[in-house]
This record gives C-alpha cells, sequence and structure tokens, in this order.
C-alpha cells in the first residue's frame, strides 16, 4: 500500500486529495497544526476510514517535518499548507515568507536527508503570473511560458518556493512537481474568499438570516475557478508521470467577479443584485492582479487532465449547499 503524506490536511484541497487518495487505495497521513479549536470539520467524510490519520506538525518546525518524513518514508508527499489568503498576506508578509516559502524548504530538506525516494507535489498559484499574459487571436491566457511577475507577499513567497522546487530537482534529483494551480473553489471554500463570501451572504439571505449589505473590494477582477475536486486528481496525475514536470491547472475560462454575482444571484431568482452590494475600499488590495485566465493545454496532453465540472455548475452547488447548511443554524 502507498503512503501519501499531505501537509495542510484540514484545507478544503487537503479534504479532496484525501478522499480522492483513499479511492485509489492510498495510506494518507495528513498532517495539521497544532490549534485549540476542532479544525478536522472538512474531513468529516473519511475521518474514521482506517487508512487516514491526521497527525500533528508544522511547516516552519523543521524538527517535526524531519521526524514525520524520517518515520513514514512516503511515497509521495503534497503540499497544500500556506498562509493562503493574499489580502491578508499585505499585513503579515513575514508569516506569510516563514509558511509559504520557508515551509518548503522545510519540505525539501526533509525529503533530502531523510527520504529521497519521496515524490514532491508543490501547491503553486497563477498569481505567480501578477499582471503577465500571453495574447494569440485576442484570447489573453496564461501557460506554462508565461513569465512570472508576483505583485504580493503571498505570490513572491510562493514564486520563492516554486523556485526551490526546480532547483532540489536539477540539485539532487529529487522527484518534484508544482502544480500551478488557478483559482479553485467549493462548498469547503474558506469563508474569506470571494466566491464563498458570495454564496454564504445569498444562504443567509434566502434564509432571512441577513440584514447587513455585501461588502466587497475590486469586483471587476477576472478569475478562473474550477472545481477543487478536479484540480486534485491532476496533482496526483503529476506524480505518476515518468518525469518530475510543473502544470497548469485551470478551468481555461475567465469570469469577473461581477459576473459570478450574476450567475450567483439569479440563481436565487434575483437579477439586480446591486441594491445588496456595497464597495468597501478597504477591501481593495495595495497591488492587484487584475487578469487570471488559464490555458490547461499542457496537462491536457501530457497527463489527459481536463476539467469536469463548469462554472455554472460550481456556483450553484456552493450555493445549494450553504442554504442548507444555513437552514439549521
Ligand atoms: O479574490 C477580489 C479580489 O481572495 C479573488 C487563493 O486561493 O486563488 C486565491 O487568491 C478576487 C481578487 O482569491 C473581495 O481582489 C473583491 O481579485 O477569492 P480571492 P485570490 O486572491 O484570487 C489563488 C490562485 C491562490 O493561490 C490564493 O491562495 O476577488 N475581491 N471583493 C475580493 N476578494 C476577497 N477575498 N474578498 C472580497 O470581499
Amino acid at each position: 500500500m502507498k503512503i501519501a503524506m499531505i501537509f495542510g490536511a484540514t484545507g478544503q484541497d487537503s479534504s479532496y486529495l484525501s478522499e480522492f487518495l483513499l479511492e485509489k487505495n492510498y495510506k494518507v497521513v495528513g498532517v495539521k497544526r497544532r490549534s485549540s479549536t476542532n479544525t478536522l470539520g472538512r474531513l468529516e467524510n473519511i475521518i474514521e476510514h482506517e487508512n487516514f490519520s491526521v497527525i500533528e506538525g508544522d511547516v516552519v518546525d523543521p524538527s517535526s517535518i524531519n521526524n514525520l518524513v524520517r518515520e513514514y518514508q512516503p511515497d509521495e508527499l503534497y503540499n497544500t499548507a500556506a498562509m493562503s489568503h493574499v489580502h491578508t498576506s499585505f499585513q503579515q508578509p513575514l508569516y506569510t515568507f516563514q509558511v509559504n516559502a520557508m515551509g518548503m524548504v522545510n519540505i525539501l530538506e526533509a525529503v533530502r536527508c531523510f527520504s529521497p525516494h519521496t515524490k514532491v507535489l508543490q501547491c503553486s498559484t497563477s498569481e505567480l503570473f501578477g499582471s503577465n499574459y500571453q495574447e494569440e487571436n485576442g484570447i489573453k491566457y496564461q501557460d506554462e511560458n508565461t513569465p512570472f511577475s508576483p505583485n504580493s507577499p503571498y505570490a513572491v513567497a510562493k514564486l520563492a518556493a516554486h523556485e526551490v522546487m526546480r532547483l532540489y530537482r536539477d540539485a539532487y534529483n529529487i522527484f518534484a512537481c508544482c502544480s500551478i494551480n488557478f483559482n479553485h473553489e467549493s462548498p469547503r471554500r474558506g469563508e474569506e474568499f470571494v466566491t464563498r463570501k458570495i454564496t454564504q451572504w445569498i444562504g443567509k439571505f434566502i434564509n432571512n438570516q441577513n440584514i447587513l449589505p455585501l461588502k466587497l473590494g475590486n469586483i471587476d477582477a477576472v478569475r478562473d475557478w474550477s472545481h477543487a475536486k478536479d484540480m486534485v486528481g491532476g496533482m496526483w496525475m503529476m506524480l505518476q508521470q515518468d518525469k518530475p514536470k510543473d502544470y497548469v491547472l485551470c478551468s481555461g475560462k475567465g469570469y469577473s467577479v461581477r459576473e459570478f454575482l450574476d450567475c450567483a444571484f439569479s440563481y436565487v431568482g434575483i437579477n439586480d443584485w446591486s441594491p445588496y452590494v456595497v464597495i468597501d475600499p478597504k477591501l481593495y488590495r495595495p497591488c492587484e492582479v487584475e487578469f487570471l485566465q488559464g490555458c490547461y493545454d499542457l496537462a491536457k496532453q501530457e497527463l489527459g487532465w481536463e476539467p469536469q465540472i463548469g462554472f455554472e455548475e460550481l456556483v450553484h452547488e456552493m450555493i445549494d449547499s450553504d442554504i442548507e447548511r444555513l437552514k439549521s443554524v
């Protein structure tokens, strides 16, 4: 039985990835930070599974990482641990660097020293591209050849991790792959990200719980939103190849936050959302990534990966889930 170790065990991506790997008959070891509150909510489907366990460790504490990697000698290691909120990274740049950049070095050093056969997958991000894009026949996109130009502490730290993965691949022959993930959402998405913030507000509104308007920042930003469930399959596929390589995973379609609002509110019968939404300048970022629309041709050609769940289906699933969940609150 193969062993997969996942850092960031309690997050959205790790929960779907763990379910996916258990289906494939892996033994899955999730690593989570110590917390005084219960953070296992997203793992409720699998927490009792005989091949699943959650243990404590922290990517910013090399001794804990070294011990875990030495003890389990995982076949595959997935790093989904991150300070993942771009806006927050402007307020907490040093902490962001510790987790998103140094955390990766800590993991790679543990693998190099104690388990060099372990294949490593890092969740890189479309934020690496910043304002860069390519253009063909009037269509703008980012792919593996688009130069990086990170413009937040989050993205700069993630670029350091991305480069350190390449370095350990070249210098030490570690099987190290970066999945350049565009935005990916689900009913398990953190409540502070824009998609979930909107669907949760609608869930409260439909259940007559809302009195405050929905406060948002830059609603003209364009993002390429996929379902998190689709992304984790692609991440696994990268580690099954003969050679390590980085791939973009995305839906290939960009929508503005405005268009997300259109789709979400019209699903519950509201065609004009403007009376409910207030633009709050405090939610603007010091530097914004205005346009992200990926191209997943390489992943399709070489991994046979394609997203299965479209934008509308994703939005509807998130709203249905929030309406249902908030009924009982
Ligand atoms: O913002 C705008 C905001 O915070 C999306 C992370 O998973 O994906 C995510 O990063 C857009 C931005 O995600 C609000 O300015 C407007 O343009 O949902 P988000 P993100 O920053 O794109 C990438 C791939 C990652 O790697 C990250 O870890 O929406 N926006 N109004 C807002 N955003 C938020 N959060 N809240 C608002 O009220």
